[in-house]
This record gives structure tokens, sequence and C-alpha cells, in this order.
């Protein structure tokens, strides 16, 4: 399990470490963080222990990330810390994290128009989704640096690499063209997925094997029919996170239609129930040019943030039946918290996908 033997580079970077969230707020209590800095270093620890080539991301233009994103949220998501600490919040209450307590809601407006607002406690809401997602002094640039590091891996397949890892870490698939939530800032998956749009692959397919249904990335691409979105994940209608979207009856409008599959899981999915969802997916991209493979492993049966109970060799084997499919693939790390586990459940998919690719 631990000899060397990975082929495929992994982009990586210590500047995760720069986002730390401290804790989160859910349901109104400061509960103790689940994204944190040691996800980064233990996936680090795998990946040398798995002999994979550590690769640093490359910094990439404005323009990278605009092709995804709203330049007002990113301006809002370089500026928000710094403006939050000069109005005074890290002082008194004695929150040094950009935190919202009010939303601006479509249905609180009417016709009438939506303004930004003058207190920065309010502002904080204007492109927020949740309360869980702390912005931190080097939350952007952590961020920034994971978006880069799926650039990388975008580019390095688009020169001809088969498969490349970004291990990025803040993780991005709850983020839409403008607004963040679920412990992301950036969508990373969506801005390799546009890049190799950009770099001119034909038709790109994401598969999204994160406990979580990725709605950023679903919301971002749900017109498109040159990006197909497939998730697998934790029903939303059993009660879980992201809770508004992540249904079987989401296919895609206007040009898209037809081009978004979702397979949501009841509590309780174990190996044989998800790969069942997991072969959808494979279906749903089959024609695809390149993939992009949003690999969150929170669906493991030891992870504190969804009762699905995928085992190890069910994401090694969910990811062999993608590497099978063919098409070049930048695979971008997403959730997983059991600290215990993580490293081994990324080293095992990617060796899986190795095995699928050579078989
Ligand atoms: C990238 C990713 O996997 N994001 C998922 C974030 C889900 N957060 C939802 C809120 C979590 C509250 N968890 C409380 C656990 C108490 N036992
Ligand atoms: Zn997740």
């Amino acid at each position: 399990m631990t000899t060397p033997h990975l082929r495929m580079p992994a982009v990586w970077s210590e500047s995760h470490r720069l986002h730390d969230p401290h804790g989160e707020v859910w349901v109104g209590v400061l509960i103790p963080p689940l994204e944190v800095p040691e996800r980064g270093e233990v996936i680090k620890e795998a990946l040398v222990r798995g002999g994979a080539r550590i690769v640093a991301p490359a910094p990439h233009p404005r323009s990278d990330l605009t092709a995804v994103h709203d330049p007002a949220f990113l301006d809002h998501l370089e500026t928000a810390h710094r403006r939050w600490v000069a109005a005074g919040f890290a002082d008194h209450p004695g929150q040094d994290r950009v935190v919202p307590y009010v939303f601006p809601l479509p249905q609180s407006f009417g016709a009438v128009p939506r303004r930004l607002p003058a207190a920065e406690s309010a502002r904080a809401g204007w492109y927020a989704m949740d309360t869980t997602t702390p912005l931190g002094r080097g939350t952007w640039e952590a961020a920034r640096t994971a978006a880069d590091a799926a650039l990388t891996a975008a580019d390095m397949v688009l020169a001809g690499e088969p498969a490349v890892y970004a291990a990025c870490r803040p993780p991005g698939h709850h983020v839409g063209r403008d607004f963040y939530g679920g412990s992301c800032y950036l969508n990373n998956a969506a801005i390799a997925a546009a890049r190799l749009r950009r770099g001119g692959i034909d038709k790109v397919g994401i598969v999204d094997l994160d406990a979580h249904h990725g709605n950023g990335t679903q919301v971002i691409f749900y017109d498109r029919g040159d990006v197909v979105y497939s998730s697998v994940h934790i029903d939303p209608d059993e009660g879980w996170f992201p809770h508004f979207m992540g249904r079987a009856d989401e296919t895609g409008a206007g040009d898209g239609a037809g081009a978004n599959l979702n397979a949501p899981m009841p509590e309780g999915a174990g190996d044989a129930e998800w790969l069942e969802g997991v072969d959808l997916l494979c279906a749903a991209v089959a024609r695809c040019d390149a993939l992009v493979v949003s690999l969150g492993v929170d669906g493991h049966i030891d992870d504190p943030e969804s009762p699905l109970e995928v085992t190890g060799d069910g994401y090694a084997e969910a990811c062999r039946r993608i590497g099978s499919l063919g098409p070049p693939a930048v695979l971008v790390q997403e959730g997983g918290y059991d600290l215990t586990t993580l490293g081994g459940l990324v080293v095992g998919s990617l060796t899986g996908f190795e095995e699928g690719r050579v078989g």
C-alpha cells in the first residue's frame, strides 16, 4: 500500500496553511472546524510516501478566475478581511474572521434595487451562502493558490500528461459564479474545466465524488452543453448539506439540457449502491474529451461529515472505472475530514485511477 508507485504528478503548495478557519458557526454555535490545515499536510505526506512527483503551482492571471467568477466577487474575497479588521470587528466583538449575520435574500427586495450596504458586517452576507465558511487573513492567498494548483494541473494535461492531481485546499465545489460557502471560496474544479475548454478541449466532463452535492459547479455549468456535470452524493432530501440542490430531476437547462446528472444516495449507502451511482456518472461523461474529477473522499465510512459508508476499496474502484474511460483527467481535491484515513484514501483513489487507465 505504501510502496512508491504513483505515476501521476501532484500539484501541492504549503500556501494552503495560510487558511485556518479556527472555528465555524453552525446553527448559531461556534464549533471546531473540519476543513483544517492538517488536511493538506496528511495528503502531502501520503503523496510523498506513494512516490508522487510534487509540483508547485504556477501563478496564473486573474482572467483564469474571471472565466468562472464575477470580478466584483473576486474583489470582495481579496479585500473583505482587510476591511473587516479596519472596521474593528477583530477588537469588538472579537471576531477576526469575516462571518456574516444578515443575508440579502432576493425575496426581501421585490422590485427594489439591491444595493451594497455600508456596514462590513452586512457586506459579509452579500456573497456568502452560509455562516460556516470564515474568511481570515490568509484565506484569499490560500484559495488563490489552490485555484493555481488546479490551473497548473489543467495546463499539464493540455501539454500531454494523461492525468494530474491537484491537492487543492481550501476545496471549491460549493462555490458559484458570485457566492461562496461550504468551506469553499473559489471553485477549483470549475476553473480547471474552463481552462481545459479554452485550451482547445471541446467537451469537458466533471465527475464529483465528494459526499456532498457540488451545487456551485452545477449552477455554473447548468445551462451549458460543453461542460457536463455529474455527481454522486448524500441525498439533500434526507436533510444534508448543501440542502437546496442535488436532486435527480435537476438535469440541465437551455443549451445544457441533459448535461447535468445527479445520483443522490440514501443515508448508509455503501460500496455496492454508491458504485451504481458512479456508473451513471461514467455513462454521462463517457463521450467527453477530458475529465475533471472532484475528488472528495468524505463519503468514507469513518468521515464525520456524511452518513455514506463507502470504503477505501470503494473509492479506488470508482476511480478505476473513471480512469478506464480513457480521456485525460485533472483530479481536484475537495472534501475528506477524517485525518487518520484521508491520506490513504487520496493515494488509493489515484492508484485506482492509474490501474483503470492501464487496464
Ligand atoms: C467541501 C465540503 O465537503 N464541504 C462540506 C461542508 C459541509 N458543512 C455543512 C455544515 C456542517 C455542520 N457539521 C456539524 C457536525 C456536527 N456533528
Ligand atoms: Zn463534502
